[in-house]
């Protein structure tokens, strides 16, 4: 998340929608201006950390990191603002009926028994709709039960969920879903449940049970379906034997519908066993899940069905993997070779996770980051020079059709010197 985009704001005074947090600010604290904000406000946050375990209850509201000390300016990057559970309980309980938006900020360890980072439960009292829109959720311990970092949990009334742009990293849940849990249940009817994850990235979460990255579990007749595209799910592991799923698992109770729709994603360096990467679970006729475009390392069908093309389960040629930088080598299989059909909604993202603009070369890629072009990428065993290899290998991409000719002359011509 390097881009530090900036915007100028229209004003240097505050409209009346807008409650200011931060040091000498209306708010010193981010629930006391939850407590007064009315439908439709705008919560503004200065820079800086904030230890805080919120309650957003019915809250209508967008809540926004990133402000500098005039909330005239705001950047893009999450890491300004931060929200620190301190290890003492859950960063955020939302519901049971909100309509929230959380745009740039990082959320931080949490620590309770049941969800640790986001709670969006409903009930039979309201619906919710949470956008999380670049945010990091990191390092959140859930100690006995499901979600470590996210947890969406309808009963009765539906959720709808939309995640863009948004890091999830070294979570950790003593039962399923390290990273996010996604379960639909049921006190007096059916709930259902809407996740789009886009342009995102999940890594190095934990679950002693199924699914550490995400978990996604229907009961009672409910439903829970998930959407995800140009996602990158790596390094994340489950440690139980069954159902396992180190990436994504899928599963329901046999009355429930769970569906996952997976396009132009990769899903690949995850540990578990059975389901590396993903395990599709299901039971009941109606939980059938498309898995299309993206690169699966390991996918375990113990039951039920999916429907799939253009798969590949090859290495996808992360950067740097040890530093957990995710973007694309020059070599990656997953660029250029995704597709433009997906969902819509949620469809297509505009950029890839850091705000660059998609589509770049011949197609889309697969993941989260999409290929920049730089002739320096071919210095491969990067000692600043290009050599003749090197420079044959551009070439190769040249006659393949990955680079163009102007591409493949700057190559050739850092070769020369
Ligand atoms: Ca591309
Ligand atoms: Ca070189």
């Amino acid at each position: 998340m390097g881009v530090m985009a900036m915007s100028m704001r229209s004003t240097t005074e505050a409209n009346p929608g807008e409650l200011h947090v931060g040091p000498g600010q209306p708010y010193a604290t981010i629930q006391a201006a939850i407590n007064t904000a009315n439908d439709g406000d705008v919560i503004q946050i200065a820079q800086g950390t904030y230890y805080e375990n919120l309650h957003a209850g019915s809250l209508e509201a967008t809540i926004e990191g990133g402000c500098d000390n005039s909330f005239t300016l705001m950047t893009d990057d999450p890491s300004v603002t931060v929200i620190d559970g301190n290890d003492s309980d859950r960063v955020l309980n939302i519901g049971p009926s909100s309509d929230i938006t959380i745009r740039i900020r990082t959320l931080q360890n949490g620590r309770t028994s049941w969800v640790a980072g986001i709670r969006a439960s409903s009930s039979s009292n309201g619906n919710i709709s949470l956008t999380l829109a670049n945010v990091i959720l990191q390092d959140c311990d859930c100690t006995s039960a499901h979600g470590g970092a996210l947890c969406l949990l309808s009963y009765d009334n539906p959720i709808v969920a939309q995640l863009e742009n948004v890091v999830i990293r070294r979570n950790y849940a003593k039962d399923g879903g390290g990273g996010i849990s996604i379960i639909s249940d049921a006190s007096t009817s059916p709930g259902t449940i809407v996740a789009h994850i886009v342009s995102s990235l999940i890594y190095d979460n934990v679950a002693d049970r199924e699914g550490g990255g995400i978990e996604v579990h229907s009961e009672q007749s409910s439903s829970a379906q998930v959407v995800v595209i140009n996602s990158t799910i790596t390094s994340n592991t489950s440690t139980d034997t069954y159902p396992g799923g180190g990436g994504v698992v899928i599963h329901d109770d046999g009355t429930g519908t769970t569906t996952a729709e997976i396009y132009n994603s990769i899903i690949y360096g995850n540990t578990a066993n059975p389901g590396a990467d993903v395990t599709i679970a299901t039971t009941t006729a109606s939980s059938s899940s498309e898995i299309h475009y993206s690169d699966i390392g390991t996918l375990s069908q113990l039951s039920g069905t999916y429907n799939s093309s253009n798969l590949i389960s090859a290495n996808p040629l992360f950067l740097d993997q040890a530093n957990k930088d995710f973007h694309l080598q020059t070599a990656s299989p997953c660029i250029d070779v995704g597709t433009t059909a997906v969902p819509d909604p949620p469809g297509l993202p505009a950029t890839d996770i850091e705000g660059s603009p998609r589509i770049l070369g011949v197609a889309l890629d697969m993941g989260a980051y999409e290929w920049a072009w730089d002739p320096w990428d071919y210095d491969e065993n990067q000692d600043s020079i290009i050599q003749k290899m090197e420079a044959i290998h551009a070439i190769q991409d040249y006659f393949s059709g990955k680079i163009s000719k102007m591409q493949t002359i700057q190559v050739i011509m850092l070769y020369f010197g």
